[in-house]
């Protein structure tokens, strides 16, 4: 079971792509005979956590992809390292505003995905979708959810978090496509390519 999660609209917006394109993802993995499900996330620091820890309970997933939507970018972003930090531009869907506070107070700094990203990234080339790979989800929900992820998904399952652009920039139908990709990737194992794939800032 893989299990896809997206957030509601949050900052005023009317939609989140990535809820669409990970619902989608889970009908495309599970027509494609990849059992999956799709869970949608509040925009809230805790009630993301929350939800997402009640859901890998639940499903006991062998694949968790988290997605959110990054505003500015162009491509899907792999990401490749949560932190352990909440600095919010802005308040969530709740209110809260944290200010330079631990996702989880005296745990790592810094955890690496778990998804294998560079191989992801090569499946997404050859489907025709622009992808990069990104060394920051920034430290607002979503890294939250990245590294929350991280933490809770038990060791030997792939996890990690990918950002979506908004639909005008891509098609919620090619992100859905993409997310399906990236966790037939993640499914194929965690061993990655040695390219390189690093970024001069
Ligand atoms: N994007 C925000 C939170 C929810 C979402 O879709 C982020 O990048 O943190």
């Amino acid at each position: 079971m893989i299990l896809f999660t997206g957030f509601e609209p949050f900052g005023g917006a009317q939609e989140n792509p990535s809820r669409l394109a990970s619902r989608e993802a889970a009908r495309l993995s599970t027509a494609a005979g990849r059992a999956a499900v799709h869970v949608e996330l509040p925009c809230t620091f805790g009630g993301a956590r929350a939800v997402l820890l009640a859901a890998l309970e639940e499903h006991r997933p062998a694949a968790v992809i988290c997605a959110g939507l990054a505003e500015g970018r162009e491509s899907i972003s792999l990401e490749r390292v949560a932190l352990n930090l909440m600095d919010a531009r802005i308040p969530d869907n709740a209110g809260a505003q944290p200010v330079d506070e631990p996702v989880e107070p005296g745990a790592p700094l810094a955890l690496p995905t778990r998804l294998p990203v560079k191989r992801a990234k090569a499946a997404l080339e050859a489907a025709g979708v622009p992808v990069e790979l990104s060394l920051s989800a920034g430290s607002y929900v979503c890294n939250t959810v990245f590294y929350a992820a991280l933490r809770a998904a038990p060791a030997g399952v792939p996890a990690g978090f990918v950002h979506v652009p908004l639909a005008e920039q891509l098609p919620v139908g090619r992100q859905a496509e993409a997310l399906a990709l990236i966790a037939a990737a993640a499914l194929e194992g965690t061993g990655e390519l040695r390219v390189p794939g690093g970024s001069e800032y």
